[in-house]
C-alpha cells in the first residue's frame, strides 16, 4: 500500500507528481520532496516558495519541516529568505544530531555552504499584494494577517516507511521573525511509521497551543482511525480555547496512517485537500466546519 495525503487544492500537482514515483516503489521521502517542491516553484501559490506572501518589511521569509517517521529525526527552517528550495534545506539538516532546526542567517549560512539554489523569492505579483493590502489596511478592519495556507504532506511508500513535510510563508504581513507551527514538530506536523502521520495549516499561534498533529498521531496510536483522530483533535481543542478565550481558533489538519487509510478536520469553511492512494487516483476534497 502507498499514500499521499496533502493540506490544499494547491498541492494537486505535486501529489500527482508523488503519485506515480510511489507507484513505481520510490521512498516516501524522495516523493513527498518533490512534492513539496512542485508547490514551492510555483509562482502562483501564494503562501508557499517562490511568489509566497511577504512580511510588514515587505520581505518574503519561508518555514519548513521535513520528518522521516521510521527514525524520528526531524530537520526544520524558520525565517529564510531567497533559496528556492526550503523543504530541501530541512529535509537535509533532519540527518544531524543536534541543530536540526535553524533560523533566520544562521539556516541561510547553512543552506549557502551546503550549495542549496539561491532565488529572489519576492515577486512582482507578491508585490502587489502587499502594497494592495497596505491600501485594505488603511481602508477597513481587515486583519493584515488574513490569507495564508501552508502546504504540508504525510506520506507512505510501498515499504511501509512514512514521512512529514510542510512549506509556507507563514501569515502575510506578519512581523519579521515571526514563526508559526508549520516548522515546528509536533504542532504543524508529526509522523511515526509504526502509526502514522499528521500537518496543520491554520493559525500557527492556535495550533501551537494545542500540539495538535502530535495529538493526532497519539490518538491514532491509541486505535483510532485518521477521521476519528482528526475530528476528535480538532473539535475537542477547538471547544477547549472557546471555554478558555471565547473564541474559535483556525486550523485544519490532514492526517494517514500506516495502511494508508486517511482523514481531515477543520473548524473553518471551505478547506481544500488532496489525496491519493494506490487505491485511488490524486483526488481533490473540499470540506467544511461541520463535514
Ligand atoms: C503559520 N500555519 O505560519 C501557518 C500558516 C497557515 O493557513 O497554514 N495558514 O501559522
Amino acid at each position: 500500500m502507498y499514500g499521499i495525503i496533502a493540506t490544499w487544492r494547491m498541492a494537486l500537482e505535486g501529489i500527482s507528481k508523488a503519485d506515480s514515483m510511489l507507484k513505481n516503489n520510490e521512498s516516501a521521502a524522495n516523493s513527498i520532496e518533490e512534492a513539496i517542491k512542485a508547490v514551492e516553484n510555483f509562482e502562483y501559490y501564494k503562501s508557499v516558495g517562490y511568489g509566497g506572501l511577504p512580511n510588514e518589511e515587505m520581505e518574503v521569509e519561508l518555514d519548513a519541516a521535513f520528518m522521516d517517521g521510521d527514525t524520528l529525526e526531524f530537520g526544520c527552517v524558520g525565517g529564510v529568505k531567497d533559496f528556492a528550495n526550503p523543504v530541501s534545506i530541512a529535509r537535509s539538516l533532519m540527518h544531524y544530531d543536534a541543530n536540526n532546526f535553524l533560523v533566520g542567517q544562521g539556516a541561510e549560512k547553512y543552506a549557502s555552504r551546503h550549495g542549496f539554489e539561491r532565488k529572489t523569492m519576492l515577486t512582482d505579483r507578491a508585490k502587489i499584494h502587499y502594497h494592495n493590502r497596505i491600501k485594505e489596511i488603511t481602508n477597513t478592519e481587515l486583519k493584515p494577517y488574513s490569507g495564508h495556507d501552508t502546504v504540508g504532506m504525510v506520506c507512505l511508500d510501498t515499504a511501509g516507511h512514512m514521512t512529514c513535510a510542510t512549506s509556507t510563508s507563514g501569515l502575510f504581513m506578519k512581523h519579521p521573525g515571526r514563526l508559526g507551527d508549520s516548522p515546528v514538530c509536533g504542532s504543524g506536523f508529526y509522523v511515526d511509521s509504526f502509526v502514522g502521520g499528521a500537518s496543520a495549516t491554520g493559525l500557527g499561534e492556535d495550533v501551537m497551543k494545542g500540539c495538535v498533529s502530535y495529538e493526532i498521531v497519539r490518538l491514532m496510536k491509541e486505535g483510532m482511525h485518521p477521521q476519528q483522530a482528526c475530528e476528535k483533535a480538532v473539535h475537542d481543542f477547538d471547544l477547549e480555547l472557546k471555554r478558555r478565550r471565547g473564541k474559535a481558533g483556525d486550523m485544519s489538519l490532514i492526517a494517514m496512517n500506516n495502511k494508508g487509510e486517511w482523514g481531515c478536520a477543520t473548524n473553518i469553511e471551505g478547506f481544500s485537500f488532496v489525496v491519493a492512494t494506490e487505491k485511488q487516483a490524486p483526488t481533490v476534497y473540499l470540506v467544511n466546519h461541520d463535514a
